[in-house]
């Protein structure tokens, strides 16, 4: 074992001692028959944002928008090249690309070696760097080796050596969606969603959360990033739409015992974030605490900023709330995050 203590509210070493795929473990063949099952029109639906919104670096200053670039050979860009270059018999025309983009940047997902807590896992009376399950800081979840280098690649090298986002990508991501429309009961206005006003839109909406659904949540704030075409207004987007309010201790107590697989919104981080990151807290307590609920204490990996709009008004035009859901990431191994490209498909 990794932990002698496991954080409170936590399912620590519920799936395993050595488990990375959290409460993805219950999207079962059942869940993903239960999918398919909802499948009854053919219609597949986007569900990614394009990948270079929300433009610019407004919405987090550390992330950046792809930068896409031609490979090269012999000195030479490697786009509408034609092999008659290299060989006068070829009639092929040729591109190939590279891109250098902040994986979080866009419609994303995180993985559980993105939050992480101070913890004194190994009750020693020290709390140390850990995340889900107790893996590690510095052996498991390992930071750069720092370089000379003034550009790009002065942090190349990190590496989530266990919790990476291809545990997500190598489990299948695809099982039955289920889709929370709280646009139609709050609109734009900027308002952290509690459990009350969650059970009321539940009710209302007709929607039941079963054990090992993806849960989907339409707030409205893609629309928001898409009108603004690539250049976010500050002070807009930290004013409008809802997000959950992760400082609710029944909001977090509803989602360890709903049993969802999974949490996706099309907003910035499924919650709202109060304040920046110099804001004094009154004592000591996360930044983030759905991220710390989800990721950290109990392996629900989060989607954020993905595209639900058309979505979301077909399911009410049809009375409908579940889907298939097929949401990827890349398998890439040791990174903490990954563009996503999601499909629902009713
Ligand atoms: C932050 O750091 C705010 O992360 P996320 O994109 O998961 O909200």
């Amino acid at each position: 074992m990794r932990w002698k203590n496991r954080p409170p509210g936590s399912n620590w070493g519920d799936f395993g001692p050595d488990d990375q795929r959290g409460r993805m473990n219950l999207v079962t063949r059942e869940k993903v028959l239960q999918g398919i099952a909802e499948v009854k029109e053919g219609i597949a639906f986007c569900c990614s944002l394009p990948l270079d919104y929300p433009g610019g670096q407004v919405l987090n200053p550390r992330r950046a928008p792809p930068r896409l670039a031609a490979t090269s050979r012999d000195g030479k860009q490697f786009f509408c090249r034609p092999l008659d270059e290299f060989n006068p018999s070829m009639t092929d025309v040729i591109c190939d690309d590279q891109v250098l983009m902040s994986l979080q940047y866009s419609s994303q997902w995180d993985s559980f070696a993105h939050v992480g807590g101070r913890f004194d896992a190994d009750g020693d009376g020290r709390a140390e760097l850990v995340f889900y399950n107790g893996f590690r800081a510095g052996e498991d979840v390992r930071p750069a080796a720092q370089k000379e280098s003034e550009g790009w690649d002065r942090f190349e090298g990190t590496e989530a050596k266990a919790l990476g986002i291809q545990n997500l990508a190598e489990h299948g991501a695809q099982g039955r969606g289920v889709l929370i429309d709280l646009h139609h009961h709050f609109g734009r206005k900027r308002h952290a969603v509690g459990y009350e006003d969650l059970v009321r839109v539940l009710k209302a909406d007709n929607v039941e959360i079963e054990k090992g659904d993806m849960v989907c949540l339409y707030t409205g704030f893609a629309d928001v990033l898409l009108e603004m075409k690539k250049k976010p207004d500050a002070k807009l987007i930290n004013e409008t739409c809802t997000g959950l309010d992760g400082r609710d201790p029944k909001l977090l107590q509803w989602i360890s015992d709903s049993g969802l697989a999974c949490l996706l919104a099309d907003n910035y981080a499924v919650e709202l974030i109060a304040g920046s990151l110099t804001d004094p807290l009154p004592r000591k307590q996360p930044w983030l605490p759905l991220h710390e609920h989800c990721l950290f204490k109990n392996g629900i990996h989060l989607g954020e900023m993905f595209y639900f709009s058309e979505l979301a008004r077909w399911l009410r035009a049809h009375r409908r709330n579940r889907f298939l859901f097929t949401a990827p990431p890349l398998r890439l191994p040791g990174a903490v995050g990954s563009p996503a490209t999601p499909i629902a498909t009713v």
